[in-house]
């Protein structure tokens, strides 16, 4: 099989809200599950995630169960890999970074989160992953009521958008990027590490036709650059269920 598909199966929001705990998106649906692992009898599937590997694994299944599920699993756009079950690869930011430019990133986000003031704040501003950083201003340890809270607070007030603005500004010309994917975040990471990062392990893999389907392919979006990639047919979807219903178009007619 020379055909491969990135399948979307996070919804854009989260569930209503249930308990205090701030989950970034419901589990997978039991039949969309049940969809996929099918579909995957036709052609190979992967996920291509901005979050990390705990992230995702809390959504798409448990534990070590979904790099088993997924033909590619890959974690902070692709900088952490899994093929067949298997880990393959990781990269480490600080290593290509230098400590000096890491630094200087880190202490800039931490005084301009320092003059930010919410209604609420709590802890984790700053997650430190193997490709990227993960900026985020009310702290990643909210619960889900005050996420959604952020989330609202922002699309009017656009404080991502302004502290990307500041951040895009004070380090122009130092090769890095910056990407919304969330609610309550956004990724830095150095350019190119953006999702197109996985295309090579598929590339190298013999794999000629790859479709992906995302959310974010807007400009600023984390799907953008995969999305507009020579190298794959995109598509926008809104929901997992879009992706359904596009996949039986594409892999799944009579
Ligand atoms: O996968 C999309 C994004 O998911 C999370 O975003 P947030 O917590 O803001 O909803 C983060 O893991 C982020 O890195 C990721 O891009």
């Amino acid at each position: 099989m020379a055909t491969m598909t990135f399948v979307k199966i996070t919804p854009q929001q989260p569930p209503a809200l249930q308990g205090t705990k701030s989950s970034l998106a419901k589990k997978i649906a039991p039949e969309l599950d049940e969809f996929f692992q099918g579909l995957r009898k036709k052609v190979k599937i992967g996920v291509v995630g901005g979050s990390d590997y705990a992230k995702i694994a809390e959504q798409l299944g448990e534990g070590e169960e979904v790099i088993q599920k997924f033909d590619y699993v890959f974690a902070e756009n692709g900088t952490v890999q899994y093929r067949d079950g298997k880990f393959v690869t990781k990269e480490a930011i600080q290593n290509y970074l230098g400590e000096e430019l890491l630094q200087e990133l880190i202490n800039f986000c931490l005084s301009y989160m320092s003059d930010i003031r919410l209604p609420r704040k709590r802890g984790t501003f700053i997650e430190f992953r193997n490709g990227m950083l993960n900026v985020c201003p009310i702290g990643r340890s909210c619960s889900l009521a005050e996420r959604l809270e952020f989330f609202q607070i922002d699309k009017t007030e656009k404080i991502r958008e302004r502290f990307v603005a500041a951040l895009q500004e004070e380090f122009a010309g130092k090769g890095l990027n910056c990407t919304r994917g969330g609610m309550i975040s956004f990724d830095i990471y150095p350019e190119g590490w953006d999702k197109r990062y996985c295309l090579d392990i598929l590339e190298k893999d013999g794999i000629k036709t790859i479709h992906f389907f995302g959310n974010e392919t807007d400009p600023g979006g984390n799907d953008h650059e995969i999305f507009h990639d020579p190298r794959t047919i995109g598509y926008t979807v809104k929901s997992p269920e879009d992706t359904v219903r596009l996949c039986k178009e594409l892999f799944l007619r009579e």
